[in-house]
């Protein structure tokens, strides 16, 4: 038997940066993000005689097995499944690069939560198969569905946690820009830097205390399709975080130069008169959000800066789902 899920990744405009709670990777800010169409995560689950996970091709082994598995195992128990789980083989296939700065993990751990559930025959359903994608991965769990996004935070004593479905694909047609500005693979990853961040950096306290509040004013700007009041807290939301970063010991510095003139190119276009605002996540990519009225006034001149490599654009899409398999 072989089940096969896709799922997106997605981007958030309002930041998760830091855990309430390590163990159950409960997070201490609420988020919210859109999750994109056009590029995509494929895994397939199937029997095997001994597990195994290949990713774009590379058998993978140690880290990456383990946390394939262990999604495995949970559902498999909270199926309330006492006997031994079938071995299975995983492939999963990414038709985005990484360097992109497109979190891979959130969309290969919504595409393997969805594929497993199947294969198992464990029918969790999304809100179950969420929280347990959450728990490997905070914004996978954003990643099971579609369109607007958020997900709480949650306290130290917080068991159940699951993202919910704020807005379909459908409600805004906004375009995501990522100005791609190196092919290098970032130096520390989120996890490791929100982590750093949490422990050491004097502006954390600063930063749980402000994103419910930009958080607030980004999901109310959504649900009203109001690009204007969108762009404060969705550019401050992502300042803040990297502020709160840059504070760290040692500091987590995700930017290069290009990135900071991408900044100011999406500035100097408001200025002039277009809607367009910027996120960084912990990266040195760009992402520039605008109506889909304007992908290709603003996409033609972030492509055009020097040290912007290429631009990729994406739209709203659906969330992880199945689609096919034998
Ligand atoms: C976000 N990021 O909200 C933020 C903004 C990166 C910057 O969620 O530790 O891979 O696995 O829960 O989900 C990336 O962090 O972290 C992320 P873990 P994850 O999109």
């Amino acid at each position: 038997m072989k089940r096969v899920a896709v799922a997106h990744p997605n981007i958030a405009l309002a930041k998760y940066w830091g855990k309430r709670d390590r163990g159950r990777n409960i997070p201490a800010v609420p988020s919210l993000s859109v999750t994109l169409a056009g590029m995509t995560t494929t895994t397939s689950v199937e029997d095997a005689d001994a597990d195994s996970f290949t990713l774009n091709g590379v058998l993978s082994s140690a880290r990456p097995l383990e946390r394939v598995l262990a999604m495995l195992d949970v559902l498999w128990r909270e199926a309330g499944q006492t006997g031994q789980r079938p071995h299975v083989s995983v492939m999963s296939r990414n038709d985005f690069p990484t360097a992109a700065g497109l979190a891979s993990s959130a969309s290969a751990f919504a595409a393997l939560a969805v594929a497993a559930d199947a294969f198992l025959e464990t029918n969790l359903g999304l809100a179950r198969l969420s929280c347990i994608a959450r728990r490997l991965s905070a914004s996978a769990g954003r990643s099971l569905y579609g369109g607007f996004v958020e997900l709480s935070a949650g306290d130290s004593g917080t068991l159940e946690l699951a993202a919910s479905p704020l807005a379909a694909a459908s409600h805004w047609d906004l375009r995501v820009i990522v100005a791609v500005t190196t092919e290098a693979q970032k130096e520390v990853g989120s996890t490791e830097g929100m982590n750093r961040t949490t422990a050491t950096s004097p502006l954390y306290e600063a930063w749980v205390n402000a994103a419910p509040g930009i958080f607030a004013r980004v999901r109310e700007a959504v649900l009203e399709r109001d690009f204007g009041a969108l762009v404060g807290p969705v550019e401050q939301s992502a300042l803040t975080m990297h502020a709160c970063a840059l504070a760290a010991d040692p500091g987590l510095v995700y930017w290069n130069g290009t990135t900071v003139e991408v900044l100011r190119a999406v500035r100097e276009l408001r200025r002039e008169g277009l809607p367009v605002c910027f996120t960084i996540d912990a990266g040195p990519h760009v992402k520039i959000l605008t109506p889909a009225v304007h992908e290709t006034a603003v996409s033609d001149v972030i492509a055009s800066l020097p040290g912007v490599l290429r631009t990729i654009a994406a739209c709203p899409g659906e969330g992880a789902r199945l689609v096919g398999g034998a």
